[in-house]
């Protein structure tokens, strides 16, 4: 038994594992949680981020509207099922410079330090990683930038470090671009990043193409679990698949173990077809410390939001049946 370290989320949203389903990841029952015309505006709502917040929960979510402007929106729900979401986009305060906005997307959020941190691919002369945040989810702040573009998946560790904040993202090109590895940047003021290190990078078959960091790490006490995603180019263009890696608790770019099989990929209807078929997308995990269990928000073919679930147990468990050996692959 492994021991997620964090609060207890007694209302987590959650169903048990079918009977039968041999996979270390199902999908809520209704998926998808969040259709394409869930508000008036939208084209399409996918790549999301929720945490816990008051009685239930709030979202910042990746909205492109009917213009197919990218950009984030801000949700509240009671259960993590039901979403009420904005149809006015995130106005930062800040400075004009850099708030100015030429796209946001692929948010995630993290709570740290008593905050709300918001990280999101920020258009800025190319794709870079914003950074904002906010106490009640009414009023934001946005700050520097934290990269020179280009980058993209800027994801906080939800504490500091030895002293120092983490981030983990994957350096990009300004398109959609053929290569991807993860790297963790540290920060004593969440301005200033440096000392990059490289986690790991694509290799294998179905992460050969990129990889790159999915929801903000999860603490356990054997160290923190990531679940990433990783995308193989075929003949039809990317698939995005989700895999989990293990990093050293005090050295994050340290790699544990890593997925050799993935844990979930493009299986269902709302995931073969939408507006890019073939993605399932992970920018969230709620963790209920209590009893292990982990629920996963996921972007499914750019275009609708999907939910499904997981416990650390499960995720551990795949990580020693099958863990990422290529040396061992036939030739
Ligand atoms: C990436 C990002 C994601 C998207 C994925 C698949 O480069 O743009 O937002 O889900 O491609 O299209």
């Amino acid at each position: 038994m492994s021991k997620l370290i964090g609060p207890a989320l007694p209302n987590i949203p959650w169903q048990d594992k079918p009977e039968g389903c041999q996979d270390p990841v199902w999908r809520y029952s209704n998926n998808p949680i969040i259709g394409r015309h869930h508000t008036p505006i939208s084209n399409s709502i996918f790549n999301s981020a929720v945490v816990p917040f008051k009685d239930g929960f709030a979202g910042v979510f990746r909205c492109d509207d009917k213009n197919i402007y990218m950009n984030i929106y801000v949700g509240f729900s009671k259960d993590g099922i039901n979403w009420d979401i904005s149809t006015e986009p995130i106005k930062f305060e800040g400075d004009p410079e850099i708030t100015r906005r030429e796209y946001r997307y692929d948010p995630r959020v993290c709570y740290l330090d008593g905050k709300y941190y918001i990280t999101w691919c920020n258009g800025y002369h190319g794709p870079t990683i914003g950074i904002g945040w906010t106490e009640d989810f009414e009023t934001f702040h946005q700050m520097e930038n934290i990269f020179l573009p280009y980058n993209r998946n800027g994801v906080l560790f939800p504490r500091k470090i030895n002293g120092e904040y983490m981030m983990l993202s994957r350096p990009s090109d300004t398109g959609h671009t053929p290569f991807g590895d993860i790297f963790c940047s540290r920060s004593k003021d969440l301005t200033y990043w440096g000392k990059h290190r490289y986690v790991f990078g694509a290799a294998g078959a179905w992460q050969s193409k990129k990889v790159g960091p999915g929801p903000c790490p999860i603490e356990t006490d054997e160290g923190w679990l990531l679940i990433y995603h990783g995308v193989i180019n075929t003949c039809n263009g990317f698939v995005y698949r989700m895999g989990v890696a293990l990093l050293d608790k005090d050295e994050p770019w340290k790699v544990k173990e890593r997925s050799g099989w993935y844990i979930m990929g493009p299986e269902e209807i709302y995931e073969l077809a939408g507006d890019v078929p073939g993605v399932t997308f992970p920018c969230a995990a709620l963790c209920d410390s209590e009893t292990g269990r982990i629920a996963i928000y996921y972007g499914a073919a750019d275009t609708v939001t999907g939910l499904a679930f997981t416990t650390v147990d499960e995720l551990m468990n795949h990580l020693k049946n099958h863990p990422f050996r290529p040396e061992a692959d036939p030739v």
